[in-house]
């Protein structure tokens, strides 16, 4: 009886496996895959638009002779406001301005998100001070990041600016008028009229809000044309105790610096 039950249950083992290997075969069959077949025409990515208008901005830049340059974006406040003559009763220094980091670095230094790309130029300044006892010449953009505690229908708490500074021996606010018209003249593509209007900021004196001419007529912006003015960017030549802080002589050197907001 033994061997009667063993030759069936070896007959039922050998078909089963038969038919497992049957059914596995067909299963490799249809599932092949043709790895060498062309792909379904995926489109090419795209720059984000942001990023498009900071490349056309560096590349103007990079051929007047500015360096691009970069820094943290987490920054402690002696570069983010302390040298930059923004003291601690500041309105921009409040609470609802800045995003502060709970816990202090190992110096205890206040740990911050940079609220502005300057913290870049001054460390820029201090390194080329530190080389040479001018601290000049100095000209770069610093494009980044940056962060504040706003948030409302025009204002995210995060967005992206382009600074500049150039610092050497008898700069004026001459030469940062005609570096800013080149710039808008390459930017728009059309020479464009601009309004310098008196203004302030702690960190530069004397201090000008600049505006292009622009129509705003049939509900479109047009740029080079009409009587209107748009405000695009900040500027001035970089307060004495700004360069003080960062170790350049004022007395020998003089700086122009400007701000702009690229998605503001
Ligand atoms: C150093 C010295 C001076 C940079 C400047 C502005 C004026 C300015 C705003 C434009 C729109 C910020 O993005 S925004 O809200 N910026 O108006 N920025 S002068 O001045 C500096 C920078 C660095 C060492």
């Amino acid at each position: 009886i033994n061997e009667g039950k063993q030759k069936v249950q070896d007959a039922i083992a050998g078909r089963k496996s038969a038919m497992e290997e049957a059914a596995l075969n067909e299963q490799l069959a249809s599932e092949t895959v043709d790895v060498t077949l062309p792909g379904r025409g995926e489109l090419p990515g795209g720059l984000h638009p942001v990023n498009r208008m900071r490349r056309r901005i560096e590349d103007f830049f990079l051929r007047l002779g500015f360096d691009i340059s970069e820094g943290p974006e987490v920054e402690d406040d002696f570069h983010n406001f302390e040298a930059l003559n923004i003291p601690g009763h500041h309105p921009a220094r409040a609470m609802h301005d800045t995003f502060y980091f709970p816990d202090h670095d190992s110096d205890g230094h206040r740990m911050l998100l940079r609220t502005h790309t300057s913290p870049v130029q001054i460390r820029s300044m201090v390194e080329v001070a530190s080389k040479d006892a001018g601290g000049a010449p100095i000209r770069i953009i610093a494009p980044g990041r940056v962060y504040r505690s706003d948030s409302d229908a025009t204002h995210t708490p995060m967005f992206h600016q382009v600074e500049g500074l150039a610092i050497d021996k008898n700069l004026s606010m001459a030469n940062l008028k005609w570096v800013l018209e080149e710039f808008f003249t390459a930017y728009f593509g059309t020479s464009v009229k601009t309004r310098f209007r008196a203004s302030h900021f702690p960190f530069t004196e004397p201090s000008a809000e600049v505006d292009i001419q622009c129509s705003f007529s049939g509900g479109t912006v047009k740029v080079g044309e009409g009587d209107d003015w748009l405000e695009v960017l900040g500027s001035g030549m970089v307060h004495p105790k700004v360069l003080q802080a960062a170790g350049v002589d004022p007395n020998e050197y003089q700086g122009f610096a400007f701000g702009m907001g690229i998605d503001r």
